[in-house]
This record gives C-alpha cells, structure tokens and sequence, in this order.
C-alpha cells in the first residue's frame, strides 16, 4: 500500500488513492468493505434521469465526520458532497475523471474584502450540480465510458484542506473530500471498477487544487490544468491586482496555507509555509521537480486574474522536463473562445483533446482559420483570436490545411465544423491524404452542432467526423462543401 509522501509542515493524514486493492475485474467488489466507509458515506440522491439517454446516472453522496479521511466539522451549512457519473453497475475497468470546480477560495475567518459569501454550501453545490448535469467535458467523457467524480468545495481553502488534520484550519476539507470520493469509488462502493487512468482536471482555483492533489498522490496519471494561476508564488506578490483584490486573495492564502510564501520577499527566503506553496503552484511544482505525470495546460490570455504573465514560464519548464525524462505535456491559449474552454457551452475541442492527451496520445489543435481556403469568409466574433474560425455556405472548398509535420503513423483527426439551425441534408465531406491514402466522411445537418445543441448532438457528431489514416507522409485535411447550409470550421483536434 502507498502513502502519500509529504514534506510540508503539518502531518496529514495517510491516505491510499492508488486503487492497489482494487478488484479491476469487477468480481467481488463488495468484499472488501471497510465498515467505516459504510458508516461515513451516504447516498443523498439518485438521478437516473438527467444521462438516461447514454446510460448513466447522478449519484450524489455525503461524507461525514466518520469516514476514513476525516472531515471533523462540516461545511458551513451542509454535509460535504461529491457526486459520481457512472453507469448503474459496470465490470469493466474505466479511466476517472475527477473535476475540481473553480471560485473555491475564501476568507471564513472574517467578512471577505472581495464578494462576500461567494464561497458557501449554496455556492459548491451549485457548482456541482451543474457540472453533474451541464459540464462539457464531464459529459463528453462520460459518453466515452470514463466515471466523472465531482466533489463539492465550499471550506473555502482552495482544495487543501485536510480536515481533521488539517495544520491551519480544520474546517478545511476540500483534499480530504476528494481523497474519500475517490477511493469510495476505487474500493469499490459505487459498483463501478476504476482502470489504471486516474485523470485530475481543476478550473481556476480548482486548477491550482488539481496541481496539489496530483502532487500529494502518486496515484494520479495526468493532470488537466485550466485557466488557473500557474504561478501561485507570482499570484500572492505581483502587481496587476487592485489593492484590495491583493490584500483579498493574500489573506485567502494566508488562511488556506497558514502564512506568506517568503519571510522575506527581498531575500526570497522561505516560510514555514513555503511547502504548500510548493505544491499548489504549477511554476513551483515544476521547479521544485514534484509534479511527475503529463500535463495539459491551457490558459487563457484574456484572463484578468490570471493573465499571460502568470504562464510565461510554464512551456519552458514543461518543455525541460519533457528533454530529462519524456515527460509529455501540452500547452494552449484558449482564450476563453467557444470551442476551447472547457467549462463553456459548445467548448469541447480543447476538453476531447485534453482527453486524449491524458490516455497517451499526442495532441495538437489546428485552428481553421490558420489556413483559409477558397470559399470561406473569415468569421471574428469578437478579438479573441481561437474564436475565429471559416465559414462560408457555397460549394466549393471551405479550407485545406496541412497537418503538423510531427502527427505522423496511425494519425486521427476530428474536424470542429458547425452549421446554422436552418441547414438540411448532407453539408460537406471532409477529406484526410497523404497524397496516396486517402479517408473522407460526409457530415450532415443532422449531425453537425448547432447552437445550442446538447452534448448527444456533439459526441454523436465526434463518433461520426472523425477520421484515421496510417501515414509517414505529409498530411493534408480538406473540408469540401456542398452549399445545402452554412458551414463555419473552427478547428481540427489532432491526436497520434
Ligand atoms: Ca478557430
């Protein structure tokens, strides 16, 4: 059995997340039961509703003081939840997803200088509920057979709260809890078996939560870091915040993390606190060489809490440790756009791509607009570049773009296209070559996302766009319409 390996001040508790005891096969899941899990965790709802169309359901548990990672007082006014996207029972060993909602930083100790009472019970669970029913790429994995676990956070403490053992704030849980969502799920109690893929994905505060969980457990195979701030030690000192947003989010930092970063910032020496710093900050964990596992890290540079000076350094370090021992990683500025944000409506690409990369693929995201074609108007909603993309509603070639050199064997690619509400019929094929083999599709209204189309719509159409060819060559992909409907081309996802 492994423990966690820690080196920060304070002594959290050990906690198992490496599914070693995990009957993967499925037989016999109920066999070995700690009797403290049954105490600690309750089944709070069922909804078999909201994903009956694809097989699954919404359960929604409570943990309480009694389960093994102790949580010794509850959230403010409610049990601390996680919720759990699986089929109803399944033998077969499915990657985890785990989600660490954003917004999960507050100062409880007193009235907040920034929005007060953003961080409550009403504001987790809102975040929760509507991840379990609505998140892009929650559902998206989902529908490609992972298990979703959504934990709650409304302690306020930017995911690192330990609970009971928690060294600065025991009413602290939101580690804690996702300790106990995930190994109630990889003992076995959700009837559902958990493969080796154990995938960690946080949005803004729950970015920099991802990066301290996947630190802390050796358990975690990739992590999905989104639109957070990459370097925390930047984010407590730099200027670029008004003063009381400075003063806000220092004081969170203290309260979450018992203290400053430095003792003294001209010298850079460091506080007793410095190793949860360490670990929260992607910047700090790279250098500190205490992140292992593949990383994905999108940003966004219209971002004003957490802008492009936050990132700079991140490709550099990704890119040293990729030479030192292969370690792969992916960066991108999603800007925010539609599709590329993974928490916005119709925001899929960079969310499927993101799934890919944390199974093993090489992933790249080539924007339409990069190589205009014939017939397409460019399409600029606003200035964010990624949300440009081509359209056009003639017959004739939309765009035809060469691939990165680099995608080459066994290479799939999924065109990002999208057709107005009005369109009918079949719309446009899409061609892959490499001047000798060639794989083509044909995509119809039916098919293609429109505006407000549901994620059935979106998967369905990835089942169906998506194109494979084994190649050593250079590879070009075409998308040829017909003239039935508009068409707009955003991107292709690319993975090898
Ligand atoms: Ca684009």
């Amino acid at each position: 059995m492994f423990f966690f390996l820690l080196a920060c001040s304070g002594e959290p508790p050990p906690v198992d997340t490496t599914g070693e005891d995990t009957d993967t096969t499925g037989e016999d899941t109920g066999s070995a039961i700690d009797p403290q899990y049954a105490d600690g965790i309750t089944l709070l709802s069922l909804d078999t509703e909201t994903h009956a169309d694809f097989g699954y359901q919404i359960a929604t548990y409570g943990v309480t003081k009694d389960y093994a990672v102790s949580i010794t007082t509850p959230q403010q006014d409610g049990t601390p939840r996680f919720h759990i996207l699986s089929p109803a029972a399944s033998t077969e060993a499915r990657p985890v997803l785990v989600i660490m909602h954003g917004g999960a930083m507050d100062v409880d100790t007193k009235i907040p200088i920034g929005e007060k009472g953003r961080c409550t019970s009403a504001h987790g669970a809102s975040f929760g509920e509507d991840y379990a029913a609505n998140h892009q790429t929650g559902q998206l994995a989902a529908r490609l057979g992972w298990v979703v676990i959504i934990p709650e956070n409304s302690f306020c403490d930017a995911w690192v709260g330990m609970g009971g053992e928690d060294p600065y704030d025991t009413r602290h849980g939101g580690f804690a809890l996702t300790t106990a969502a995930i190994n109630y799920l990889r003992d076995g109690q959700d009837a559902v078996s958990s493969g080796d893929d154990l995938v960690l994905m946080g949005h803004s505060a729950g970015g920099r939560g991802a990066t301290f969980f996947t630190v802390r457990s050796p358990a975690v195979s990739a992590l999905i870091f989104d639109s957070g701030t990459s370097d925390v030690v930047r984010y407590y000192y730099e200027d670029g915040y008004t003063r009381n947003e400075l003063r806000y989010l220092q004081d969170c930092l203290d309260h979450n993390l018992g203290g400053p970063p430095y003792d003294d910032k001209s010298t850079q020496a460091p506080s007793e606190f410095w190793p949860g710093y360490l670990d929260l900050g992607l910047v700090q964990a790279l250098e500190g060489e205490r992140l292992s596992v593949p990383v994905f890290h999108l940003h966004n540079s219209q971002d004003g809490t957490s802008p492009p000076i936050q990132h700079e350094d991140v490709p550099e370090l990704l890119a040293a440790r990729e030479a030192a021992d292969g370690t792969p990683w992916f960066t991108f500025d999603a800007n925010h756009s539609i599709p590329g944000h993974p928490q916005l409506p119709k925001s899929w690409s960079a969310g499927y791509s993101a799934l890919q990369f944390a199974q093993g693929a090489q992933v790249a995201i080539l924007e339409a607009e990069s190589g205009k074609g014939d017939v397409g108007e460019l399409v600029v909603e606003n200035v964010m570049l990624n949300n440009a993309g081509v359209s056009a509603s003639e017959a004739g070639t939309l765009v035809s773009i060469d691939l990165p050199a680099e995608a080459t064997g066994s290479v799939s690619v999924v065109p990002v296209l999208f057709t107005d509400e009005a369109a009918s019929g079949t719309l446009a094929t899409v061609t892959l070559t490499d001047g000798i083999s060639t794989t083509s599709v044909l995509l119809s209204a039916e098919v293609m996302p429109q505006a407000g189309d549901t994620i059935a719509v979106i998967a369905r159409y990835i089942e169906d766009a998506r194109l494979t060819l084994k190649s050593t060559g250079a590879l070009t992909v075409t998308v040829e319409l017909t003239g039935a409907g508009t068409v707009a081309a955003d991107a292709f996802l690319i993975d090898w």
